[in-house]
């Protein structure tokens, strides 16, 4: 029988690209140039510090794992696999000195016969992984830390010398596919084998069954479910479990008629869990599943968090999915990469609708076609079976740093037909950049097609959220579109009164979701919502609104210890958990004679109480505003004056925050940038003449304006390298800017354009009448 060992202790680990020749001996038992190797156990990342803390600078280059492995028991004929959940981003395995594996793709399973290799006693496993830059291997270029490390799981597999396959793109060993129709459904099972014999196929607990004989290394049946039990989403996430059982035909068993036939012992067996439902999608009323209308609404997950990268324990998986359920997303978007095989069983486990896909990003690079078809192949194998999987994501922002090239186009026509190939179940689809053009011929490769957005934070009024889909929607009514990114970042450190487009506080990220959230409702086409992110995530290259390293558009902190206050607008819409949630919590000290209390609830009713007094009662959804006037002598019920408990009650559920009237706004809560940027909001404009604060088209429609926003153009563009490269006379971006205020363009530049050139600019506009 089939035997799993866990490897994940007795790991020594030394960034060091060479091979050692005999087991390092551990550190402080050693003489000094031993000293190096450092003990680990797996999970290991060592970009846990570097890959987070801003600057860009995280180790990338090739380090050395080494262990050494007592040669198990086998049975005669029997076979050796190491199996690796996740080495990234290239790993090359060598047992004995002998290189027998190269697999490149830090995020899929990947599984090594050594068997061959293999001595009496100790053996010395080595296993270098690379996660330095090169031209082939995915992803090179992207808004997230490409963390190095065997980071997920490593164990030994023992199977007797018939088994099932395990070693091709890292195969589960069997592929499972239900077909429903009405009541019933037809569950089509496969299996590889290597070795000849019979395989029998049970669905547990139900007593169905069938027996086939394995040909070509190739097993299948059909084995039929009456009065099934679908799997429905959230609802009634229902899961089956197939089982195959490989059992060798021994001469005794061949020469016996099949009555009497003796049971042959089971040689080898797997098992996989799998689900019965039906889904589709339409183009007006979105995403179906078991035939009703079940609408999308989700986040998108990095699987990174602070301290530990991306090296994680089943506990914080689950963390995470409790989380999510807790905000009440029945969608989730793994991006950017293949997650954690326990991450999609518990998707599967509580009904989680999920997007996954492969780190095909960013930027296409000519050699690294191989690539994407490989963890392409390896995605589809080894997820095939996951019901709550709906659809393959061949790319992300491929278009954001080149324009569309045959190259690209042909490696997307080939992903997409691999796809379908090894999965006509499932479609298709990409995350199109914003400034992609939408009648781009690559948007019409995927079966179905979703838009990036960030109108209203990077750039652009929130307005052209709306906008956008609506054209969209309009211009390609056969289209089926989904809205696969959109986020704000907020640092819960930063908190203000009067909220502004980037400025990093909670409160403005607050209001960008609750106009999002709007945009949405009103267009139940979208087929599928993902707010980009669930939570904050690394991005060594990032240093902004405080945090260095981190992308803050989470709704909760890398850490996952703050829930922000737009967690609970989203709350609020999707759960059914009562809840009522004071907003600005970590806004306490405040300047304002009248201060506004938001609350967030699902409850149809909240009532505010000011220091136990009843100070009102409002009913509506989702959003409720309170406005409570503030002095520093008042505040009764307190110790100090000034000091105010805000209570909201809404049915069972309560919340309390504490707030204090003070004199001079708290330092701690703004983001510097913001006082330099904002100083243009105070000049004195003569609106007879042009000026930043109008928009990009009106001063574009001037000769004068022409050539001095031209000038001011080309040399953004020119400190922009390859981001101005790739807008470069692109239409769509150009009709979205002419619609912006030249001053609110400036402000989205942020430091690239400094106060002194914003005013040189706005005198020289000044001087054309209009
Ligand atoms: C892109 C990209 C994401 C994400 C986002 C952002 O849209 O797809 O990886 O990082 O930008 O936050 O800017």
């Amino acid at each position: 029988m089939r035997q799993i060992i866990n490897l994940s202790k007795d790991w020594l680990f030394k960034k060091t690209a060479e091979f050692p020749a005999v087991f390092p001996e551990e550190r402080g038992q050693s003489s000094a140039s031993e000293t190096e190797w450092e003990p680990v156990t797996l999970p290991h990342t060592w970009n846990a510090k570097d890959g987070q803390d801003g600057g860009n600078d995280y180790y990338r280059g090739t380090c050395m794992y080494t262990r050494k492995l007592e040669k198990p028991e086998m049975e005669p004929g029997g076979r050796a696999v190491l199996e690796f959940k996740g080495a990234a981003m290239s790993a090359e395995v060598m047992v004995n000195g002998e290189k027998l594996a190269r697999h490149e793709g830090g995020y899929s399973t990947f599984r090594v016969d050594i068997t061959d290799a293999l001595k009496d006693g100790d053996n010395l496993i080595c296993v270098s992984v690379d996660n330095s830059a090169n031209d082939r291997v995915y992803p090179q270029k992207a808004d997230f830390t490409f963390y190095g490390g065997i980071y997920r799981e490593v164990n030994l597999i023992l199977v007797p010398e018939t088994h099932f396959e395990l070693i091709k793109d890292g195969t589960p060993g069997i592929k499972v596919t239900p077909k429903v129709t009405g009541n019933n459904a037809v569950i089509e099972a496969e299996v590889r084998v290597q070795g000849d014999g019979v395989v029998t196929f049970t669905i547990e607990g139900t007593g169905v069954k069938a027996e086939t004989e394995a040909r070509d290394g190739y097993a299948a049946a059909e084995l039929e479910l009456e009065d099934v039990c679908l799997w429905n989403g959230k609802e009634d996430p229902y899961l089956y479990t197939m089982k195959a059982e490989l059992r060798k035909e021994t001469e005794a068993v061949k020469e016996c008629s099949a009555d009497h036939a003796p049971e042959a012992e089971a040689a080898d067996t797997v098992s996989t869990r799998f689900g019965c439902r039906t889904f589709s999608f339409d183009r007006e009323k979105g995403f179906f599943l078991n035939g009703k209308p079940y609408p999308l609404r989700g986040v998108s997950r990095h699987q990174d968090r602070a301290g530990a990268g991306n090296a994680l324990t089943y506990e914080m998986h689950r963390e995470d999915m409790e989380i999510i359920r807790e905000i009440g997303a029945n969608t989730i978007r793994l991006a950017h990469y293949q997650h954690a095989q326990e991450f999609y069983d518990l998707a599967d486990e509580y009904g989680m609708i999920v997007w996954a896909e492969i780190p095909y990003i960013t930027q296409h690079m000519e050699n690294g076609w191989e690539n994407t078809l490989s963890q392409m192949r390896e995605l589809i194998t080894q997820c095939y079976n996951h019901p709550s999987i709906v659809c393959w994501g061949l790319s992300n922002e491929i278009t954001a740093s080149g324009s569309v090239t045959e190259d690209m186009m042909e490696n997307h026509r080939l992903l997409n037909d691999l796809c379908h190939r090894m999965d006509p179940t499932r479609p298709t689809t990409m995350a199109h950049v914003f400034m992609l053009e939408t009648d781009s011929p690559i948007t019409e490769i995927p079966d179905i097609a979703s838009y990036n957005l960030y109108f209203g934070w990077y750039l652009g009024e929130l307005e052209q959220n709306d906008k956008f889909f609506d054209e969209y929607h309009e211009k390609f009514p056969e289209r089926v579109i989904g809205f696969s990114e959109y986020g704000a970042d907020a640092n819960p450190q930063f908190q203000t009164a009067s909220p502004e487009q980037g400025d990093y506080t909670e409160a403005y990220q607050a209001l960008y979701h609750e106009h999002l959230l709007k945009c949405i409702d009103e267009r139940p086409y979208l087929w599928a919502t993902h707010v980009w992110n669930m939570f904050d995530f690394a991005a060594d290259g990032r240093d902004e609104g405080g945090a260095h390293g981190v992308n803050q558009k989470g709704l909760v902190t890398i850490d996952r210890k703050v829930k922000k206050d737009a967690f609970y607008l989203y709350k609020a819409a999707w759960s059914d958990e009562p809840f009522v949630h004071i907003c600005g919590r970590r806004y306490r000290d405040r300047t304002e004679d009248t201060t506004e209390i938001k609350v967030y609830s699902n409850q149809p009713e909240v009532t505010l109480l000011v220091d136990g007094r009843v100070a009102g009662t409002q009913t509506g959804s989702r959003i409720f505003r309170f406005t409570v006037p503030l002095t520093e002598s008042s505040g009764a019920g307190t110790h100090d004056a000034g000091r105010y408990i805000i209570e909201a009650r809404a049915g069972e559920c309560t919340d309390t925050i504490e707030i204090r009237k003070v004199q001079e706004p708290n330092p701690d809560y703004l983001f510097q940038k913001q006082e330099i940027v904002n100083w243009f909001d105070k000049e004195e404009i003569d609106p007879t003449c042009y000026s930043i604060q109008d928009t990009m088209g009106e001063v574009m429609a001037t000769p004068q304006g022409a050539a001095i926003l031209g000038r001011m153009i080309r040399q953004a563009a020119a400190s922009r390298g390859d981001v101005a490269k790739s807008t470069e006379g692109n239409k769509n971006l150009e009709k979205m800017m002419a619609g912006m205020k030249i001053q609110s363009l400036l402000k989205q530049a942020g430091d690239a354009i400094k106060p002194e050139q914003i005013r040189q600019l706005n005198a020289a506009l000044q001087q054309i009448k209009k």
